[in-house]
Formats: structure tokens, sequence, C-alpha cells
């Protein structure tokens, strides 16, 4: 049976848990042989796609349009495309939005663990870095993030695992009839 494409939009803060959810989230789907899956994870793309873009507004909203591109194509012939990237402009979220919605489903899932667990945990070092003026413009620290108002989903990974955040996708997707 035809199933519709689908692109699953992660958006949230520097280090809020989208790639390792996205990256779990694309290993079961695998696992379950659902459908053809990509992967466009924030550093990967900017290493390729999005090579020598900076992170002025401009240059992140040419990087998500870019992105929403690509996955508007694979939800047009039918695939999965799991894109997670920051996307802090709500205005510019709804732009990819509407690009893969004329294609597929577009299932906007928002990492909201808070800039202050964000900060805490500092996996990479950035926000030390941010605090310190070295980074400039970092999204949260001296740049602004706009959460989303209605988005079809919200995970908070203070208190979800990954493994428990991918088995709350999995049933949304299954409910809404994507799966
Ligand atoms: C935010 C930055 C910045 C600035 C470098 N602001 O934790 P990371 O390292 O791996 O995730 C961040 C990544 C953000 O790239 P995105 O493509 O997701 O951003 S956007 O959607 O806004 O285009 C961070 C690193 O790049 N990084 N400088 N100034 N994050």
């Amino acid at each position: 049976r035809h199933r519709q494409g689908i692109t699953l939009f992660f958006t949230g803060l520097s280090g809020s848990g989208k790639s390792t959810i996205a990256e779990a989230l694309n290993a079961r789907l695998l696992e379950q042989g659902q459908r053809r899956t990509t992967l466009l994870d924030g550093d990967v793309v900017r290493r390729n796609l999005s090579e020598g873009l900076g992170f002025s507004r401009e240059d992140r909203d040419r990087n998500i349009l870019r992105i929403a591109w690509v996955a508007s194509q694979i939800s047009r012939h039918g695939g999965i495309a799991i894109c997670a990237q920051i996307a802090p402009y709500a205005d510019t979220r709804q732009r990819a939005r509407a690009m893969v919605e004329a294609e597929g489903g577009f299932v906007e899932i928002h990492v909201s663990t808070p800039l202050a667990t964000c900060e805490q945990r500092d996996r990479k070092g950035l926000y030390a870095l941010a605090r310190a003026g070295k980074i400039k413009g970092f999204t949260g620290i001296s740049d602004p993030y706009e959460p989303p108002k209605d988005p079809e989903l919200t995970i908070d990974t203070r208190d979800v695992s990954p493994d428990a955040a991918v088995d709350q996708i999995i049933h949304y997707l299954e409910q809404a009839g994507y799966l």
C-alpha cells in the first residue's frame, strides 16, 4: 500500500538532544524496515549542502530552506526525511512547512530542553565559548530562538530518554496514519 511521504522536522537549541533523538529514530525506522529514510543532520548538512554558510539570520534561513527543499523532494517520492537543525525562526519554519506540505506530511518536533540544561551539559563546550564572547550570535545566548507555538510534538530530554522519545514519535506517526 502506498503511503504518503513524511518529513520529521526537529527544532531546538544546540545541545537540546535533537541529533541524538533523530539518529535513534532513524535507526528504529530502518530496523522496522518501514521505508527509505534520509537523515539530514545539522552538522552533515552544514558540511555539504550548506558549506560556507554562517549563522546570520540570512544564512540560517538559506540553510533551513535548502533542507526543506531536499526534504520536500524526499517526501514527494514517498520517503521519510528526518531533519535536525536549530531552525530558530518561526517564520522560516513556517516556510519550510509550506514547502514540504505541498509534497507530503510535515511533523514538527520541538526538542524543548531548556537553555539552562543545555548550558549545564555543554557537551561541545560551545556555551562556555559563547558566554566568553568567543562565539558571536550564539543561539540562546546572543541570538534568538523563537519556540514553536503549535508543534506536532514536544520532547523535553530532562524527562525523556532517547528511546522513550522515539517511542513517542513512532506512536504519533502510527496514530496519525503515517506508518
Ligand atoms: C548556534 C552554532 C553557532 C551559532 C556554531 N549559533 O551543538 P552543535 O554546534 O552541533 O549545533 C549547533 C550547530 C547549529 O547549526 P544549525 O544548522 O542547526 O543551525 S540553524 O538551524 O540556525 O541554521 C552548534 C554549531 O552549529 N554552531 N555556531 N552561532 N549554533
